[in-house]
């Protein structure tokens, strides 16, 4: 196939020019209209379960970017594939970059209605021009010509060009040695010229030479070498300047056209396509951030004061030992997990929560109405349903905001509602009891974590935190609506696809330190570690090397039963193998399982296990 590396490269820019005006449309229309977020959001919204818990295992918070390779992998082999099989005569590559947009234009109009159609559609009908463009002057390019030679000549200036006309190598292509040695004298003045004039160089050194060339390998019985010599010289400059149509008048002086300009023309062609997808691409992602990030004005939020001095922290709630997780969280370190591929950014000043559904009177409630209500701050430990016996989706942290109890008495939720379907801005919901929400816990619709604004990724400006439920049941960000329901009427994101409805968090226990498979010494060593059942409590822990009897750990003291308290064995270790488990009791008296359960559909189960090795 002639020319395959060029076209591979033609369709690889063509998809870069959708994506990059896409982007940049995007920019305006907001984030999720661009084509690729919102196929991948679709994906993460149907990807089997197996695979997601496989993708959170293995790749856990950057399952995201490794998503978006896998997008680009598989962009950049249709796109390439399009363009080898593009012709201008044959519209194969143009037909998958439409299907592409069709798919594409499904699922942004699904997302977020016939409007955000736009930068697809834009962006589509740019990529499809510049594959066409791309390809014709592809077309034009004499057949013997190799992309790898049309690539070292490039060289892009017109100085590179000239070096290219005195290089006696480049007839090789494919023409004879006859025309070789014919075309020698004419490089030979060429080479002679004078710096200045290499400008000129490529009308007036190339056309003797790409006649023969042009003329053996392409038509020769088109338009006779002087003729094109001619035309070539009076518009060489202009047709090369990449405003050339394909149409019948323009093809004699083509076909009989030097190949320099024609390979001009592919490099300009190029070098325009790659330079509007990289300007379109960043200047709409730049532009887009610009308009719509909301970190400066997190910066400038001022909370609200707590009613009740805040909780402070027990001294003996921390442990302080080497290799022990703090017992409280920093923001930047707090795992983050949602389906989000783009975080969305929640203005405080658009932003309100609306409390609908089977309640007495709907309210919908803004930044400023919440100011003058009482803010409470609370400790409670997060937990993600998605942890793994030993895992470290969970983290414990201070949380300002406002109790749900009163928020939710204000719309007066009706006595056969037994569901709260809280919903995100960007649609995801979750199914909390309605009983939950109004015994008394400390749950609330927290806006500061850990003495500053939420974090963006964490739900900036307000989201749910109800304690003794894993996230997916309860922890919405960037929550905007409470719609006060029943578990027979409504089905939550998670459950939707095979979680269960109900996500009581499961007593749990980590080991933090010995760290697995380490080399320790023998002697005196702390086995130490966190163990959690937000909302009932911790009655003990307990440890176990090998198959000897369980002995009680020393526990930190407890905060409040909705946070997770950390512990510590000493062990005098002996040489030699060993296995440590650890096991928790919750304050109901019921020790945890050791029966192994795989995270779904409602949590893992089972003993965390560390084999060292003493000595
Ligand atoms: N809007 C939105 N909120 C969400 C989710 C989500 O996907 N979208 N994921 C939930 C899950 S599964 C968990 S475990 C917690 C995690 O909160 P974090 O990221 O702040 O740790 O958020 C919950 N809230
Ligand atoms: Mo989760």
């Amino acid at each position: 196939m002639a020319h395959l590396r060029l076209r591979v490269i033609a369709g690889i820019l063509a998809a870069a020019v959708i994506l990059g005006v896409a982007e940049l449309l995007a920019a305006f229309f907001g984030a999720d209209t661009a084509p690729l977020n919102a196929l991948g959001a679709t994906v993460v919204d149907h990807t089997p379960d197996a695979l997601r818990e496989w993708a959170i295992s293995t790749f856990g918070t950057s399952d995201k970017a490794v998503l978006y390779l896998i997008m680009g992998v598989v962009a950049v082999v249709v796109a390439g594939l399009a363009g080898a099989l593009e012709r201008t005569a044959v519209f194969a590559g143009s037909a998958m970059l439409g299907v592409f947009g069709l798919v594409a234009a499904v699922v942004v109009i699904g997302r977020g209605g016939v409007i955000a159609v736009v930068p697809t559609v834009i962006g589509v009908g740019a990529g499809i021009y510049a594959l066409r463009a791309l390809t014709r002057r592809i077309d034009d390019l004499p057949e013997p010509a190799r992309s790898s030679e049309i690539f070292s000549d490039t060289g892009t200036s017109d100085l590179a060009d000239t070096s290219d006309e005195t290089d006696t190598g480049e007839p090789a292509t494919g023409v004879s040695g006859a025309e070789m040695t014919a075309e020698l004298p004419n490089t030979d003045p060429a080479a002679a010229l004078p710096a200045d004039d290499t400008k000129k160089l490529p009308n007036t050194a190339d056309s003797p030479r790409v006649a023969p060339t042009g003329e053996s390998q392409h038509d020769v019985d088109k338009a006779p070498a002087p003729v094109a010599k001619d035309s070539n010289r009076a518009n060489a400059p202009s047709t090369s300047g990449g405003t050339r149509d394909p149409s019948t008048t323009a093809r004699t002086e083509n076909d009989s056209a030097s190949t320099l300009p024609a390979r001009r023309q592919v490099l300009r062609g190029m070098a325009i396509a790659g330079g509007v997808a990289a300007v379109a691409g960043i200047g709409g992602k730049l532009f887009g951030s610009l308009r719509t990030d909301v970190s400066g004005e997190r910066a400038a939020v001022r909370l609200p004061q707590p009613i009740a001095p805040p909780e402070p922290i027990l001294e003996g709630s921390e442990l302080r030992l080497p290799g022990l997780t703090p017992f409280l969280t920093p923001n930047d370190e707090f795992y983050r997990i949602d389906t989000a591929l783009v975080v969305p950014q929640v203005s405080k000043d658009s932003w309100s929560l609306r409390i609908h559904g089977m309640v007495d009177r709907e309210i919908v409630l803004t930044w400023d109405d919440l100011a003058n209500r009482a803010a409470v701050e609370r400790l409670v430990t997060l937990a993600c349903v998605s942890n793994e016996v030993g895992g470290d989706l969970i983290g414990n942290a201070r949380w300002l905001g406002y109790r749900l109890d009163e928020l939710l008495a204000e719309a007066g939720p009706h006595p056969d509602a037994d569901m709260v379907l809280s919903r995100s801005t960007d649609g995801w919901t979750a199914g909390t009891p309605l009983s939950a929400l109004t015994d008394g816990r400390d749950a609330i619709l927290a806006v500061g974590m850990n003495g500053e604004p939420l974090p963006v990724q964490h739900g900036y400006p307000a989201r749910l935190v109800v304690p003794g439920l894993y996230g997916y049941v309860s922890a919405t960000k960037w929550v905007t609506e409470l719609e006060v329901t029943r578990y027979d009427r409504a089905t939550a994101y998670w459950t939707r696809r095979g979680w269960s409805a109900q996500g009581p968090i499961k007593t749990g226990t980590r080991i933090d330190t010995p760290r697995p498979r380490r080399r320790i010494d023998k002697g005196h060593t702390m086995i130490a570690g966190i163990t959690w059942a937000q909302h009932r409590g911790i009655s003990g822990v307990e440890v176990q090397i090998d198959n000897a009897a369980w002995q009680p750990a020393r526990l930190a003291d407890e905060q409040s039963i909705d946070t997770w308290r950390q512990w510590v064995y000493e062990w005098d270790a002996t040489p030699g193998q060993h296995t440590i488990r650890a096991r928790a009791t919750d304050g109901t008296g019921e020790t945890q399982t050791a029966t192994r359960a795989d995270v779904i559909p409602d949590g893992a189960s089972g003993y965390p296990s560390v084999l060292v090795q003493v000595g």
